[in-house]
């Protein structure tokens, strides 16, 4: 609803759900706050912000603006307040910083009212402690922003008021600023408006003097980033105040651990291995190379013995290339991603049962859901930003939530109910669930009738797994199972949100079934606040199946054998019927001597694959292994030939999140030294492979085009609709027509029914035994990405410099094993050494292991059982024994 308004005696009308504070400043209006910040909620207490109202003097942050309002924002009245205020500010306030940095939001007021700071600089104030943040607390003001922010907007509560009266200081938690409880997401140094709090990497190499919005390049979130940077160079970044993704949040890694593109160890020229020994070439000689390989081996072996795997790291226009030059330029369906790895049980599971292989939700809808289900996912430290608003939702008694989980995790804490389950046995568990849910008659009878089949078989399948039966398997009190399951019934809308803990497992898409039976029972699809969201995990890893790197589908994740047609057309060549092999299988068959070629996009095979010794061989044995990355990692010991990639700051595209939607990534910085984004590299491998007339692209856009003429669900997605509305989901099937962010609404891409499929329970071949008397699960800590390659070479590993291992009190007491030895980790597989961490997150028996560094490598140790259905691998469940090194 719309107001009108007066301001200093203008009229204007304006939106009436505003405070008068966020009103004038939309109308460009100057009135500034200090404790005022619009991701924090008003506090009134600075009384910077007053202006007149009808002649009275009011806070405009605690005002709500309303119909015939006359405003006077610069009267004397209210200019004397904003002095008086200040001067008492300024008194001991030091000049230096003032009149260094006059941009910043106090120093501005400051001049504006023409107050002088008066007082000096102590040492003793400064804490330099953090490798990101420095602490001056001579600038402090005592405006509480950081302490709310902390408090209200992430849940921490790092920065405290300590002492009282006029002796107040805001200090962190700890000791020092290093050695508090902080998480690094800056979010206290985006609120603090005198510098008092500041960005490090802004005080070496100053301030940004342009900013351009991204994408963060890290996990499936997909924060969106304001990039700063100075004379080329990028020297800022920050969070993104108009997203409706991150929504001026961020966590350590996208605000912090962007300078690995500056590191002096990444590879910045083409690169061919000659006697064992690195050699610099031109792009040309490199590409040449390739090309003349490529052929030979092809000639001699076949399409069948060359094969692509592509890192979801890159773009969605990169990742499409990446499948065509395989079809068309290779001629082989052996093209595959690190889906395979991580969450192709999800998209498979999604798409058998429901027909799309997404999310049916966006995150929107975590605001609207009254119960949550948290599966197997370390959500604060791997989803940082979708974890703290789950957590802060559950802290505030908005949200009910149940958390499924081995561990102890820092989302657990806030959970209703923790159903601890012994690792690998989920399965158990979800049938107990589903049989308290059918046989206390909790299903959504109305749904189930219009909507679901199958329920006589499923109900065949469950009766046996009752919550007594359950309990002895996953080690879960019965009443708990039974307590959640009425919960997640009951409460609605329910969403069940899931990490690797569900789909690392040899029955990892099963589970994904079981998932989506228990919302099908309940009527917890296709209605906002419920639905099932897997938490995908790379930048843009939910892109790469549907832009075709995989090996039975075609972009648009469609079945291949229909589709041939269709895409022959599209791209003007004969293309190979026969369905390629997955990246678990092109390994096995390097290691039978099959395959031949491989070409790698951003992805440490050796480094991620289980059963690290067994991979090296395979790899060993290729003819051909090309490395497309910007750093040189494990992987690349085997590569022949090393093609140095641009980073997603230096080039164009679009990633797709977890929640289906596609983002805009733009090129902030040219390319740093010879590198190339990979899609320019792609079209330089075609034209060199004597297919240039297939590969006429001039720019990212130009692909996405052709996209968009390939899959129906984003030809309403352009470039140009991205610039103007932000990010969009799919399927936005036409120009004009919004996204459609809730799926099956009527009706499920399937059809009208779902069918329900019932999963009966197989033990994991891991079962521990006298020799190996521990389950090792392995995942994921805050600080580092994945296999590290990125954030080793960053601010990150001095503040988490190695792996470790979780390991109970009582395991290490009887074990002999003190905090912070080394251990070393066996199985049947291989060995690894890592450092222990004595904890209470894991329980007697279960050790947790972090997966980031080639120094500890603990797929050395996983086992190589895979999944039936997708062959993702088992790398929640190996058996173990542990032992200390002296
Ligand atoms: N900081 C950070 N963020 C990341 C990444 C990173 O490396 N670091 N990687 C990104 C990627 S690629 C991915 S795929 C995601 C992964 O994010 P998550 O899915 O959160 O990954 P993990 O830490 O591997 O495992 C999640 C949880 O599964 C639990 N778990 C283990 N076994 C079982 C089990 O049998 N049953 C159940 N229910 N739970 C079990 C573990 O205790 C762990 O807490 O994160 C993405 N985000
Ligand atoms: N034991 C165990 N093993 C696991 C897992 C586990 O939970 N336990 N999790 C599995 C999962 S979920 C995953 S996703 C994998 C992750 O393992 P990897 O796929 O190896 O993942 P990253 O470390 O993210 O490596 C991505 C690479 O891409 C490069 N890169 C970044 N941007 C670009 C770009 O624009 N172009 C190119 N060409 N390269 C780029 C980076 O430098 C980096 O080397 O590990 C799997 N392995
Ligand atoms: S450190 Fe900055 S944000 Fe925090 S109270 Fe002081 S001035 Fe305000
Ligand atoms: S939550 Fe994910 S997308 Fe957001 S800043 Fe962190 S790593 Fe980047
Ligand atoms: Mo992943």
């Amino acid at each position: 609803m719309a107001v009108r308004i007066k301001v200093n005696g203008v009229e204007h009308e304006v939106d009436g759900n505003l405070s008068l504070l966020e009103a004038l400043r939309r109308l460009g209006y100057y009135v500034p706050s200090l404790c005022y910040d619009d991701r924090l909620g008003p506090q009134g207490s600075c009384r910077l912000c007053v202006v007149e109202v009808n002649g009275r003097l009011v806070t405009s942050c605690t005002t709500k603006v309303q119909d015939g309002m006359e405003v006077r924002t610069d009267s004397e009245q209210v200019n004397q307040v904003r002095r008086e205020v200040l001067r008492l500010l300024a008194r001991s306030y030091p000049r230096d910083a003032y009149a260094r940095y006059p941009f910043k939001e106090f120093h501005v007021a400051m001049s504006k009212y023409g107050v002088e700071p008066q007082g000096t600089e102590r040492q003793d104030l400064v804490d330099l402690s953090h490798p990101y943040i420095v602490v001056d607390m001579n600038r402090c003001i005592k405006c509480f922003r950081c302490v709310k922010a902390c408090d209200e907007v992430q849940g921490y509560h790092v920065w405290r008021a300590w002492g009282r009266g006029g002796r107040i200081m805001i200090r962190p938690d700890g000791p020092d600023f290093a050695h508090s409880s902080c998480v690094s997401c800056g979010l206290c140094v985006d609120v603090c408006p005198t510098g008092a709090l500041e960005d490090r990497s802004v005080l070496i190499y100053g301030w940004p003097d342009s900013w351009v919005k991204t994408t963060c390049p890290y996990c499936g979130v997909g924060c969106e980033l304001d990039v700063g940077v100075k004379d080329g160079r990028i020297v800022d970044v920050r969070p993104s105040r108009t997203s409706v993704v991150n929504r001026g949040n961020l966590c350590v890694k996208g605000r912090y651990a962007w300078d690995y593109i500056y590191s002096q160890d990444r590879v910045l020229r083409p690169l061919i291995k000659v006697n064992g020994e690195w050699r610099e070439v031109s792009w040309d000689e490199a590409i040449g190379f390739v090309a003349s390989r490529l052929k030979e081996i092809l000639a001699k072996y076949g399409p069948g013995s060359v094969g692509v795997l592509v890192g979801a790291r890159v773009t969605n226009e990169e990742e499409y290339l990446a499948g065509r030059f395989a079809r068309v330029v290779l001629g082989t369906n052996n093209v595959d991603s690190c889906a395979r790895v991580c969450h192709e049980p999800s998209a498979q599971g999604l798409e058998d049962m429901l027909g799309t292989g997404g999310a049916t939700n966006t995150f929107e809808d975590i605001d609207l859901a009254r119960t949550i289900m948290v599966v197997g996912s370390n959500t604060t430290e791997n989803h940082p930003v979708i974890g703290n608003r789950i957590k802060l939702l559950a802290e505030q008694g908005k949200v009910k939530l149940i958390v499924v989980d081995p561990r102890r995790t820092e989302i657990a804490e806030y959970a209703d109910y923790h159903l601890a389950l012994r690792p690998g046995t989920d399965v158990v568990l979800f049938n107990a669930m589903a049989n308290v849910i059918i046989s206390e008659g909790l299903i959504d009878r109305e749904f189930v009738a219009e909507r679901v089949d199958g329920l006589e078989e499923f109900e065949d399948v469950v009766r046996n797994y009752t919550p007594e039966f359950a309990e002895r398997i996953t080690g879960v009190k019965a009443n708990l199972i039974r307590e959640a399951a009425r919960l997640y019934a009951t409460n609605r809308p329910s969403m069940i949100f899931w990490g690797l803990g569900a789909t690392e497992h040899i029955q990892g898409t099963e589970i994904i079934y079981q998932l989506i039976d228990l919302a099908l029972l309940t009527g917890n699809v296709g209605r906002p606040g419920s639905g099932l969201m897997p938490l995908r995990g790379k930048n843009n890893v939910q892109g790469t199946a549907i832009m075709g790197d995989h090996p039975k589908k075609l972009p648009g994740s469609v079945p291949l054998a229909q589709n041939l047609e269709r895409f022959e057309k599209l791209w003007g060549v004969r293309l190979n019927p026969n369905p390629g092999l997955d990246g678990i299988e092109m390994v096995d068959a390097a290691m039978r001597g099959d395959l031949k070629a491989l070409i790698v996009f951003g992805e440490d095979v050796v480094m991620s694959h289980p059963y690290r010794e067994m991979t090296e061989r395979a790899l060993s044995k290729l003819e051909l292994l090309v490395l497309v990355d910007m750093f040189h990692n494990e992987t690349s010991r085997y590569a022949h030939v090393f093609l140095p990639a641009a980073s997603s700051f230096e080039k164009e595209g679009t990633f797709t999140n977890a929640e289906r939607r596609i983002q805009r990534v733009r090129k902030v910085i040219e390319p740093l030294g010879e590198s190339l984004p990979d899609w320019q590299i792609i079209i330089r491998l075609a034209k060199a492979m004597g297919y240039g007339d297939y590969f006429r692209y001039s720019s990212p856009e130009d692909v996405w085009n052709e996209i968009r003429s390939a899959w129906p669900a984003v030809y309403g997605i352009t470039y140009e609709r991205l610039e103007r509305e932000g990010g969009l989901p799919y399927p936005t099937p036409g120009l004009d027509a919004p996204p459609v962010k809730v799926l099956h609404v009527n009706q499920f891409t399937v059809g009208r029914r779902a069918r329900l499929r019932p999963v009966a329970y197989i033990p994991s071949p891991e079962q521990p035994t006298e020799e190996y008397p521990f389950t090792l699960i392995t995942g994921r800590t805050l600080y580092h990405f994945n296999m590290g390659s990125m954030t080793r070479r960053t601010g990150d590993q001095v503040i988490e410099p190695e792996d470790f291992i979780e390991i109970s009190e009582d395991d290490a007491r009887a074990l002999g094993i003190g905090d912070g030895d080394m251990v070393r980790v066996t199985s049947r597989w291989g060995s690894a050494v890592v450092r222990a961490r004595i904890s209470r997150r894991v329980s007697r028996g279960t050790a947790f292991a972090t997966v980031h560094h080639p120094e500890a490598s603990i797929n050395y140790v996983v086992s190589p059982a895979v999944d039936r259905i997708s062959h993702i691998p088992e790398y929640k469940v190996t058996a173990v024994r542990i032992e200390r090194v002296s």
